[in-house]
């Protein structure tokens, strides 16, 4: 028999590529072991590191020992992928680990597919679908706080609330699933009040997951931020400040910036991805133009734009809003006004409360204003500061826990329209079906497919 037909070994490097000290190619399935013993010549006690050389069984005997180093072997189900696992544990070139990776597959394993480790882990019930995503956000993670947010959703953190609200919504299904069961009693099994206030309780506790959820996915995807205006308003100088560096070039040429410049920084942990653009206004210079049409592509991209402008020259924010916008923008993100240069005009540094869109009074040359700056984009972000009880999430679970309020709601609509037991059953049944789908209860192929599909080879 060909042993490479066999289709459910996998095997992947699982370490970076590149030079390193340790590369590790990762083995999964059930010819792990068989493997294991073709390259080592035994099979070592399950977790117990074991020094052995890596030979290829079939290479002439002065070029069998490819490298050496600690074979790992832990036998099914005490393994991260529920399967048996093997870690060849050699050097960290990327020439000697391709050489080992090459032995496994030619012994019957076939490459992994991205994520296919955590996919294992997962349809084996090693842990759940808001877990593994967790993985791989930990490894994606661009701030402290986003690491240590998503570690505690792979440690359950997320997964403990949802179940809490699943057995919570399993227990009121039971209740009015029985109350069709003895439908005489049915008007008083509904009219008692109980079923109404657990619904509401539920719909609070929602709720609450939903609000940190969304904190969550704040601290992973973070916002992105715009800066425009006139040409010579001071965007990159705020820029600059509110990234501490001198990423943008300043001068006091009107048109010194004529590119998209990106800056990624962190206000308290809420990742801004900061966007610089060309000054708008009529050009007849071709590449002034260009970057005028990148800066108007990523004005409508934002989630927030920070319409500059140079409070010293007298620029008025709804003039400026109207010169600038009123013809090409139809559509624009949410806006906040920045009056730079308050040194020079005499303006009250910070946020200028009363004013629609809000107006923040700042000098990017001595600083004032700017931490009302940051507050501002932290308020208006939605982000409260991460706590101990905080969790990673994505857009998928806050879509997910939305679409669960709204057939919390449609149950609350039906039990005070006195509508049928069963059309309230209906909505708490599509309720649970949502937030099954956080966790992978009730998942198609199709999305389990496309969330393994973004996480790295060997993982
Ligand atoms: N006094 C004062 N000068 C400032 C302030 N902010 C920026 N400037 C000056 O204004 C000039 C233009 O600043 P930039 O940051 O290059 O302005 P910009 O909006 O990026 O300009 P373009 O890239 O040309 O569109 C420079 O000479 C800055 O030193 C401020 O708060 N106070
Ligand atoms: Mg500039």
């Amino acid at each position: 028999m060909n042993p490479s037909a066999d289709p459910d070994t996998i095997a992947a490097i699982a370490t970076a590529s590149g030079r390193g000290g340790i590369g590790i190619v990762r083995v999964s399935g059930p010819r792990a072991a068989t493997i294991l013993a073709s390259i080592c010549g035994s099979i070592p006690a399950p977790r117990h590191a074991h020094f052995a050389e890596f030979r290829d069984p079939s290479a002439n005997a002065t070029d069998a020992v490819i490298d050496h180093g600690i074979a790992l072997y832990f036998e099914a189900p005490h393994s991260f992928t529920g399967e048996d696992v093997v870690e060849l544990q050699g050097h960290g070139g990327p020439v000697v680990t391709d050489l080992v990776l090459r032995c496994v597959l030619r012994l019957g394993a076939r490459p992994a597919r991205p994520g296919e480790f955590s996919e294992r882990a997962f349809l084996n019930g090693r842990l759940d679908l808001a877990q593994a995503e967790a993985i791989a956000d930990l490894i994606d993670s661009a701030t402290e706080q986003a690491a240590r947010n998503a570690m505690r959703s792979l440690q359950g953190a997320f997964s403990a609330r949802i179940d809490e609200l699943l057995q919570q919504l399993i227990a009121l299904r039971v209740y009015v699933e029985a109350s069709i069961d003895f439908s005489e009693e049915q008007i008083d099994f509904l009219a008692d009040g109980e079923v109404s206030q657990r619904l509401h309780a539920l719909r609070r506790q929602l709720r609450a997951v939903r609000d940190t959820a969304r904190n969550g996915v704040l601290v992973r995807d973070g916002i992105t931020l715009v800066l425009a205006g006139r040409p010579n308003a001071g965007k990159s100088s705020i820029m600059n400040t509110l990234a501490g560096r001198d990423t943008a070039i300043v001068t006091a040429i009107p048109g010194t910036t004529r590119d998209v410049l990106r800056e990624e920084i962190a206000i308290d942990g809420l990742p801004l991805h900061i966007i610089d653009t060309a000054g708008l206004h009529h050009s007849p210079d071709a590449i002034e133009q260009e970057g005028i049409r990148r800066a108007r592509r990523e004005i409508e991209r934002a989630d927030h734009l920070l319409l500059i402008i140079d409070s010293s020259a007298g620029e008025q924010p709804v003039q400026v809003l109207e010169e600038l916008f009123s013809t090409e923008h139809p559509r624009l993100p949410p806006l906040t006004v920045v009056q730079n240069k308050c040194d020079l005009s005499g303006l009250t540094p910070g946020l200028h409360t009363g004013s629609t869109p809000p107006a923040i009074a700042v000098s990017a040359l001595t600083g004032a204003g700017i931490a009302a700056l940051r507050a501002h984009l932290k308020r208006l972000a939605g982000y409260h500061d991460v706590s101990a009880g905080d969790f990673s999430a994505r857009r998928r679970h806050l879509d997910a826990l939305d679409r669960c309020a709204d057939a919390l709601d449609a149950g609350i609509d039906a039990l005070d329209a006195h509508a049928a037991a069963e059309l309230l059953a209906e909505h708490l049944r599509d309720a649970q079906q949502q937030l099954g789908e956080i966790t992978g209860q009730f998942s198609s192929d199709d999305l389990l497919g496309r969330i393994f599909a973004s996480f790295c080879i060997g993982k």
